[in-house]
């Protein structure tokens, strides 16, 4: 696998010599000051492709082209921007990049309750926990009909639990689900949130599928054509948030978008974080089914919890094989001839990053930490199949 990294640009206090020390050789970036729908342009593009080369490093998949709400809910100006989202596959391709990766999730990008949250060992990790979210869905934010996709209990001990909550700790909670974290493309208000709400008051599962098929039905023959290969990221985390339809959160929802858009380029980002959390998605199992579909992986691990809550664990401890999954991904890679590019996704805030400002997720240490274990596994991987170790 090569070994890449998620760099957010010149404003990362992440650089790109940091990158280099951690052992990663590729790099993961988006225009993210392009992030609302316009159309990318060949020199935006050739300009963060030189930077990210002058340090050594090879730019080998873009992550994200944001898919903007009016081409999720097909309203407005959807054609401009899909129109625009071609052109940006252009751009990229024009450039010699080979991977974009998307997401089709709707309003929400990747979603954790706790940026912050202490581990024993004196770091911290990003969490999900189910009653914080209740206590902002149903209690907070006070979404229609809310009550409704929360079992009694669990807003039983969200009320009691909002009860002892300071101001801050409520204003935090609203800050990590509506406003920014990293590579989340919009943020929001409490007003904006509610309305872009209204916005999918009538589309189903099945409606929103559609519209997903519809896009990449337009994206994959562009892709094809300019040769890109698509890397869809799964719905992170994988179930309904906010009474919102998901079409991306199960091994079956991936393969249908493969069964309905059969072209090559019709791809997924096997986050193996994000599918992770749903007990149902066996990722071995994925892996090998997905098999040349997987034109991009992050591997990452989380540890579930009874109620649908999780947290982020070591790389390699946590629910996910992540041994299996590794040794799966380089079966591919030998059956056809490959490389799949890998990063090491999010990493706990640890040592020397703990103080400084940071994006949640991506601090330096805690994600060399992780590609270095994950470097262990991917030699010893190889070590055995060349048969060197019995
Ligand atoms: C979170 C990331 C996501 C991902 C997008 C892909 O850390 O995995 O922000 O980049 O969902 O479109």
């Amino acid at each position: 696998m090569k070994q890449t990294w998620r760099w957010f640009g010149p404003d990362d206090p992440v650089t790109l010599a940091h990158v280099k020390q951690a052992g990663a050789v590729g790099i993961v970036s988006a225009l993210h000051h392009m992030n609302r729908g316009q159309a990318w342009t060949d020199d935006e593009v050739r300009i963060r492709k030189g930077i990210i080369e002058r340090a050594g490093l090879t730019w080998d998949v873009v992550e994200s082209i944001a898919v903007p709400e009016a081409i999720k809910t097909r309203t407005g100006n959807f054609q401009a921007k899909i129109d625009n989202h071609k052109a940006s596959i252009r751009a990229v391709a024009n450039a010699g990049i080979k991977v974009c990766c998307y997401n089709f999730m709707s309003i929400t990008d990747w979603t954790r309750t706790d940026l912050d949250w202490p581990l024993a060992n004196g770091g911290t990790a990003l969490r999900f926990d189910m009653v914080d979210l209740c206590a902002y869905d149903v209690l907070i934010l006070k979404r229609r009909n809310a009550e409704g996709d929360h079992p009694a209990e669990r807003i039983a001990a969200a009320k009691k639990r909002l009860a002892s909550w300071p101001e801050s700790k409520i204003a935090q909670l609203e800050a990590n689900l509506i406003d920014w974290v990293p590579a989340r493309e919009t943020v929001y208000s409490r007003d904006s949130f509610l309305r872009q709400l209204d916005e999918y008051r009538d589309i189903t599962v099945e409606g929103l599928r559609q519209h997903l098929f519809l896009f990449v039905r337009e994206i994959a023959e562009t892709a094809e054509e300019v040769g890109v290969k698509l890397a869809i990221h799964p719905d992170d985390p994988p179930f309904p948030l906010f009474g919102l339809p998901r079409v991306n959160s199960t091994q079956a929802d991936t393969q249908k978008l493969f069964d309905a858009v059969p072209s090559p380029a019709n791809g997924v980002t096997l986050c193996t974080g994000s599918y992770g959390t749903n007990p149902n998605n066996d990722l071995v199992k994925m892996a090998k089914a997905f098999g040349p579909r997987i034109h991009f992986t992050h591997l990452r691990n989380t540890t579930r919890e009874a109620d649908g809550s999780f947290y982020e664990s070591e790389h390699l401890d946590g629910d996910t094989d992540m041994i299996g999954v590794v040794a799966a991904l380089r079966e591919i890679e030998t059956r056809e001839g490959r490389e799949i590019p890998m990063r090491p996704d999010h990493g706990h805030l640890i040592v020397d990053d703990i103080g400084k400002k940071v994006n949640p997720g991506y601090s330096c240490i805690g994600r060399l930490k992780g590609l270095a274990e994950l470097r262990g596994v991917m030699r010893t991987v190889d070590t055995f199949r060349a048969g060197r170790v019995n």
